[in-house]
């Protein structure tokens, strides 16, 4: 496996072994492509520190973290500056939960290491679909000249998986190319989530589903540590509402991408993404 900085903390109740862990998360502190403004690389450490102000039991779904086998190997070690090589690593790391068997729990990072994660999940799923939560659509061919961005990383997953397998909720940003290569998804929800995602339920059972969670879906009220806010987003219950429903669901794998401690100075932002881990582990990955 890829080399591991030394990691400061666990995220809240993550087991010390990894061979009977069911899930496993790893930090991928990429922090390149953002355009806007930077920071995203705090991120994984962030969601860590913040997870303590929580409680390990569940009051929505009436289970315990402590209950769930999960273990926190700590963040990809990644070359500053050296995208190609990043992605490489993030998608090593990714081959090797899966290959072991386990649920891969990503922390970006910004929004492209989604990519070498889907990659690596898709060569041991087929069939897969993908639940993109986000304000921003994600699907330009390319932005600024360059095919592997934030901005063109579901335009590159859709090549992957058939733009029909990806299912995109709360989005309310995105330019004309982007509207018409959404008229190919398999669902393209604006503003909101919970209505879309109940109506393509019946779509996503019964195959495997990765599950992308861009922070900046949540209104910059609730969320304003991301490098991209987003006016008039969703609310932090209705994305809690939203693990609900996905838990029926055969999930292969998820991530939590764009927070960014840069912007977030109550930590608010970091501590809705550790929130919405607790809930998809507690409900995703319970004995
Ligand atoms: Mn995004």
């Amino acid at each position: 496996m890829a080399e591991f900085v030394v990691k400061e903390q666990d995220f809240l109740a993550a087991r010390p072994e990894y061979t009977s862990a069911r899930a496993v998360i790893f930090g991928a502190p990429l922090d390149i492509t953002v355009c806007f403004r930077s920071g995203t690389r705090g991120g994984p450490a962030a969601v860590r520190a913040m997870s303590y102000c929580l409680e390990e039991y569940s009051l929505d779904q009436g289970r315990d973290l402590r209950s769930v086998a999960f273990h926190d190997l700590g963040d990809v070690l990644l070359p500053p500056g050296a995208i190609q090589e990043s992605l490489a690593r993030i998608e090593a790391v990714t081959e090797c939960v899966c290959g072991d068997g386990k649920v891969p729990v990503v922390f970006g990072g910004e929004h492209l290491i989604t990519w070498p994660v889907v990659r690596a999940i898709a060569a041991r799923h087929s069939g897969l679909a993908l639940v993109h939560l986000d304000a921003h659509a994600d699907l330009r061919a390319e932005y600024l000249g360059v095919a592997f961005s934030h901005a063109t990383v579901m335009r590159r997953i859709g090549e992957l998986l058939g733009p029909e397998n990806l299912f995109h909720f709360g989005i309310r940003s995105a330019d004309r190319s982007e509207m018409e290569v959404a008229r190919r998804s398999g669902a393209f929800h604006l503003h909101r989530i919970l209505p879309g995602l109940v109506e393509a339920l019946a779509v996503l059972r019964n195959r495997p589903v990765y599950v992308s969670l861009d922070m900046d879906v949540v209104d910059p009220a609730f969320a304003p540590g991301v490098g991209t806010p987003e006016p008039a987003g969703v609310t932090p219950q209705e994305l809690l509402d939203a693990v609900r429903l996905l838990r029926g669901l055969s999930i292969v794998g998820l991530d939590v991408v764009e927070v960014n401690p840069v912007y977030d100075p109550s930590g608010i932002t970091a501590l809705l993404a550790a929130k919405f881990i607790r809930e998809m582990l507690v409900g995703l990955v319970c004995d």
